[in-house]
């Protein structure tokens, strides 16, 4: 196929947690995935695991940049622990936490690959729950000290950040459902408080970073329900767009219940009460403090088919369906894009984009996971015809570049181009690195 623009960012991506482990070493403190998982009380993981030692990246992260290297990676979005920099969160700096993310940036650059930071991916300080966390405003201002002194220590080296990873997730997995840290189970009302937040605390970070570094660009990562049409007729398309964005059907879970917030400065008038209810104790000054992000990530998994009146189509018995059992929807990459542009004007990275597998070592050493390449190409294809058909998407991260903790899932699920064989650490590259490599050295050609 034709190739993607020539300065498009082809890369993979990841998290502090699901990677580093050395989850107490060198002055680190403790975050709220540490304590979820070594809860005594509770077995909060499906196979028992932490990210004590996960794929060991803080001890090992020479070696996964000359892989990324080797395998012509140009980006490489990773988190900062909170805690490993600032153990307790709002307190002193820890140097020797800022040491390891030294190397690993320095190390990137001189292999020509461009970080790309994201502030906070779940791993919340203890010390900061124990204030209440995302439901005390307070967190606000620490939040963007840490922005702060992340972007001066950064600045030069690190030209783009992404504040919040996945507020939806933080919000409904964490505080709704209680299967992600800290594991509260809350009313709607406390998870509207906390979405409001999470929002000030992603202008907060913006704005302390920009005040250190003008230069630096600022996004953030919002998740939720994508639908797509079941057939490429307007009307169905505009069908596909109102019910991604439809607040009457599980709200929690929609880009705009955050990008809402942030770009058009209020709520839109279609929320369902208990939003109401909560936005008419926002003081109007807040709407004031959004700060509308450089550009948008969507981390793009599955979507949502729908018929002509905005209704799910159900998948039918077989639907293909990823190793967690996820549906395989390449479809939805074409018109996600289109449809958060369409509403918010903004550029866009496609911050996340992969699938597990039950890839094993085999007979011959190797990991063959053809499904992975299969699902990769069709979803890349698609993401190519949304971008012709006007969507402005600057990159394209595919998650991940190592196996890694899967959050509750633990080790039991695989969304690696490369193979981690946890019990001596080592690395197998997949068929899937190998063919990942020729896109990006290709820039799409290959497709
Ligand atoms: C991301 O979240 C995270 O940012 C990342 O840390 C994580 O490792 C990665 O995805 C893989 O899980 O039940 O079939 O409708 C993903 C959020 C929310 C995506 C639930 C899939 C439902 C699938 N996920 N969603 S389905």
């Amino acid at each position: 196929m034709r190739a993607f623009p020539k300065d498009f960012v082809w890369g993979v991506a990841c998290a502090s947690y699901q990677c580093e482990g050395a989850w107490n070493e060198d002055g680190k403190g403790p975050n709220i995935w540490d304590d979820f998982c070594h809860d005594p009380t509770a077995r909060h993981i499906r196979d028992g695991s932490s990210g004590d030692v996960a794929c060991d990246s803080y001890h090992r992260c020479r070696e996964d940049v000359a892989l990324m290297k080797e395998h012509g990676v140009k980006a490489y979005r990773f988190s900062i622990s909170w805690a490993r920099v600032i153990p307790d969160g709002d307190g002193p700096v820890n140097e020797k936490g800022f040491a390891y993310y030294d190397g690993l940036v320095n190390q990137l650059l001189e292999a020509g690959i461009q970080p790309m930071v994201t502030l906070y991916h779940w791993d919340l300080p203890s010390a900061l729950h124990h204030k209440g966390g995302w439901l005390n405003r307070q967190i606000v201002e620490a939040f963007g000290r840490y922005a702060r002194i992340v972007a001066r220590h950064f600045a030069g080296r690190v030209k783009t950040y992404m504040t919040i990873n996945e507020p939806q997730c933080v919000t409904s997995l964490g505080y709704g459902s209680g299967e992600h840290a800290p594991g509260l189970k809350l009313s709607q009302r406390e998870l509207a408080r906390i979405y409001h937040i999470l929002c000030l605390a992603h202008s907060e970070a913006q704005r302390q970073i920009k005040a250190v570094d003008p230069q630096a660009l600022v996004g953030i990562v919002p998740c939720g329900r994508l639908c797509y049409p079941r057939q490429d007729t307007p009307e169905n398309r505009e069908a596909a767009y109102r019910a991604t964005f439809d607040l009457s059907r599980d709200w929690v879970f929609t880009h705009n219940i955050v990008l809402d917030s942030l770009i058009r400065k209020g709520y839109d008038p279609s929320i369902p009460a208990v939003l109401r209810q909560f936005a008419d104790t926002i003081d109007p000054a807040d709407w004031t403090q959004m700060e509308t992000p450089d550009f948008i990530g969507i981390n793009v998994y599955n979507g949502v088919m729908v018929d002509q009146t905005g209704s799910a189509v159900e998948n039918y018995p077989g639907f293909p369906l990823t190793g967690c059992k996820w549906p395989v929807t390449p479809e939805v990459m074409r018109y996600a894009p289109q449809n958060i542009y369409r509403r918010y004007g903004l550029p866009i990275y496609i911050t996340e984009n992969g699938l597990s597998c039950n890839d094993r070592v085999h007979l011959d050493g190797q990991v063959h996971d053809p499904d992975r390449i299969d699902f990769l190409h069709r979803y890349l294809l698609e993401l190519k015809k949304g971008m012709d058909e006007g969507a402005p998407v600057k990159g394209y991260l595919q998650w991940s570049f190592l196996d890694n903790f899967e959050w509750s899932l633990g080790y039991t699920e695989r969304f690696g181009v490369v193979y981690v064989d946890y019990p001596t650490g080592r690395r197998i590259p997949k068929d899937s690195a190998r063919w990942y490599a020729q896109v990006m050295n290709t820039n799409g050609e290959c497709l």
